[in-house]
């Protein structure tokens, strides 16, 4: 992996926190937008060299919903920017790492996603995030 794109982080609203990142902070909004596939509404933030998603909860049953009911909010996940996401799962499967998804799923931004199991990655959930097939 050379790039983290970003940094998740479970909220239970964006519309409570966003003024903590955007005035206390001075960081800039990018973008806000609703994932169906993942159950969330997300915020993009600058934070110079990576950025923010804030991830909000839509509905009870997601699974930022369940961290956030297991656990309270805070970091959620790490994401890692990738160019060729199915050669890089073809390689963590072989390295023996657990995978979440047999295929990437539609991420925010138009960016395919897939996730490592906590279990296998020492307890964080990492992701990867390939934004070069976005647009096609
Ligand atoms: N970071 C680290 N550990 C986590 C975790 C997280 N975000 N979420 C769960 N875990 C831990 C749990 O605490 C649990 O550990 P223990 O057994 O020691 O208690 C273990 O992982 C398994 O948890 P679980 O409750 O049995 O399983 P869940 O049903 O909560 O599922 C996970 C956990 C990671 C498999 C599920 O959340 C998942 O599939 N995540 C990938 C998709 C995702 O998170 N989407 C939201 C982001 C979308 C976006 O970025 O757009």
């Amino acid at each position: 992996m050379q790039q983290v794109d970003h940094v998740g982080i479970a909220v239970k609203s964006i519309d409570d926190t966003l003024g903590y990142y955007v005035h206390t902070l001075g960081l800039t909004l990018l973008a806000i937008e609703e994932v169906e596939s993942q159950k969330v509404r997300v915020a993009f933030l600058d934070a110079g060299n990576i950025k923010l998603e804030l991830l909000e909860p839509l509905g009870g049953d997601g699974p930022v919903a369940k961290f956030i009911e297991k656990r309270g909010e805070g970091v959620h996940h790490i994401a890692f920017g990738v160019t060729d996401i199915r050669t890089r799962m073809h390689d963590l499967r072989e390295k023996g790492v657990q995978l979440l998804q047999d295929e990437p799923k539609n991420g925010a931004g138009g960016a395919e996603v897939a996730f490592l199991h906590p279990k296998s990655s020492f307890g964080v959930l990492y992701e990867l995030c390939d934004k070069s097939r976005k647009g096609e």
